[in-house]
């Protein structure tokens, strides 16, 4: 799989597949007439690959870094041609409106190979909300001619381009690049992993699996660690499928089961009694930090209330310490990692330990965050392939004279393909934050999956955690289960 991605990276430019704007708008159908417009999506401007000028091309990075967006660049830099130049954005879509810029060249992208984080140009969240926001941005691109601009970014960034890209139209053409460790970007078979999501679960799962080595060493600790993954649960389910920890919830499977607060403290708290009646008094316990988005006692949080909060920890006896206030970004999304979830955790498991099940060991429990790393490390080999394909991608879009598309890569069939998929056709109507966005891609609970996770946990209960990890994976999970004869 990795060398075939590299040999489409190294391959002379060709016609990718530019996929039917309708392609996307079949299984949502939730298009209204105003997406309809032909605008958000240049599907009678596509020319072949021949003559076409010279191109400007400017590159942004957007939202939380993922690893493998500076191979994005080496991609998109490997087969200029002589005149093309690109520029890129510093900062994110704040310092696109504030023209804050710096150029790219071929010599770059030797550095950029295999570079972990998003730190050679930065990123930020800034959402384009406004006209003032739209006509800033064109005035940019217009001031520094560039003929296309490359959003990396993950589902908000990606709404960005796809609204950029109307309001740009005529003028320049916006090419979306899929990342998120939160592998919450996806559309299948076009696009089943996002780049950096394999980086960033091969990172979280090491971590994990060495304090399950710790722990069976030294017999006294629980940990609680919480992994990142703002509303989806990808990133805690293939982490659980490597190491097999003695216990786990996913959002999707909160939401699924219709659990409280107390169903979970229930769950964790027994897990740690089972392994106690063996002997077992450690171990290792993960949840994805957007399993409070699905614990209604957490939800009424999120939304400014916290009665219900409080009213569990009273029922259990704690005092409910270090709640702070709830930050939101500019699109809308909790701050999660402000919320110390993993201490709540510990200190509820413990006096749901102690008063209700009148426990006379004295467990030590012991809270974890394991996020930000994951977005620095070095990009694993396939992503730092998939990640310089996805560039090249972009590259050869621009090429094509698309715009309003988001760049992906099938691999179901004698793949890897790469295409461009509408980004219009991923847009669902957002009731909660009443506006169109970029569909998230959740857990599928009648998925293969997390089947397959619900059948093993049980046995997770009493094992200690896998070591050495079996399934480690040099490819993600999703291409896998397509038997792509990788
Ligand atoms: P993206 O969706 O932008 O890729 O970011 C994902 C993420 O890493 C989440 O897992 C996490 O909740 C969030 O970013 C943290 O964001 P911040 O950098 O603003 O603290």
């Amino acid at each position: 799989m990795i060398d075939r991605l590299n040999q489409h990276v190294a391959s002379p430019l060709g016609e990718l597949i530019a996929l039917p704007w309708t392609t996307g708008t079949l299984p949502h159908g939730v298009v209204n007439d105003d997406l309809m417009h032909p605008n958000y999506w240049v599907k009678n401007e596509q020319r072949p690959l021949g003559p076409v000028p010279a191109m400007r091309i400017g590159v942004v990075f957007s939202g939380g870094p993922a690893p493998g967006g500076h191979d994005v660049i080496v991609g998109l830099l490997r087969h200029l041609r002589s005149g093309d130049e690109v520029i890129g954005f510093c900062n994110g879509f704040g310092g696109l409106l504030r023209s804050e810029y710096r150029a790219i060249l071929p010599t770059d992208a030797h550095a950029l190979t295999g570079l972990g984080g998003f730190d050679f140009l930065g990123t930020d969240r800034t959402k384009l909300s406004s006209d003032a926001h739209f006509e800033t941005a064109k005035q940019v691109i217009q001031n520094l001619k560039l003929s296309a601009l490359v959003v990396v970014g993950g589902d908000d960034s990606n709404t960005n381009a796809l609204f950029l890209a109307k309001a740009l139209h005529g003028v320049c053409q916006v090419i979306g690049v899929p990342k998120t460790i939160d592998g919450d970007l996806a559309y299948p078979p076009y696009l089943t992993v996002t780049f950096g999501f394999h980086t960033a679960t091969q990172h979280y799962a090491d971590l994990v699996s060495m304090l399950a080595i710790d722990a069976r060493a030294t017999r006294k600790y629980v940990h609680v660690v919480k992994l990142m993954g703002r509303s989806a649960s990808h990133v805690a389910l293939e982490v659980a499928r490597q190491v097999a920890p003695n216990g786990c919830v996913l959002a999707e499977e909160i939401a699924e089961k219709k659990w409280g607060l107390m169903d979970v403290l229930d769950y964790f708290s027994g897990v740690i009694m089972n392994r106690l009646a063996v002997n077992k008094p450690y171990g290792v316990l993960i949840f994805p930090e957007g399993m409070l988005e699905a614990i209604p006692e957490f939800k009424s949080f999120l939304n400014g209330d916290s009665q219900p909060l409080h009213r569990v920890f009273d029922r259990i006896g704690v005092p409910l310490m270090g709640l702070p206030g709830v930050v939101l970004d500019a699109h809308g999304n909790p701050n999660m990692s402000l919320i110390r979830s993993e201490e709540l955790l510990v200190s509820a498991i413990t006096a749901v330990l102690t008063n209700t099940h009148n426990c006379q060991n004295n467990v030590q429990l012991l809270g974890h965050f394991f996020g930000y790393t994951g977005r620095a490390a070095a990009p694993t080999p396939f992503d730092s392939a998939y990640s310089q394909l996805l560039g090249k991608t972009a590259y050869e879009s621009a090429l094509m004279g698309l715009s309003g598309v988001l760049v992906g890569c099938d691999f179901s069939t004698n793949g890897p393909v790469p295409l461009a998929l509408p980004l219009v056709g991923m847009v669902h109507f957002d009731s909660h934050r009443e506006r169109y966005v970029i569909q998230k891609y959740m857990v599928d609970t009648q998925g293969e999956d997390y089947q397959s996770y619900l059948h093993q946990k049980q046995q997770w209960v009493l094992n200690d955690a896998t070591i050495p990890r079996p399934n480690s994976s040099k490819w993600p999970k999703q291409l896998q289960l397509k038997k792509t004869g990788a």
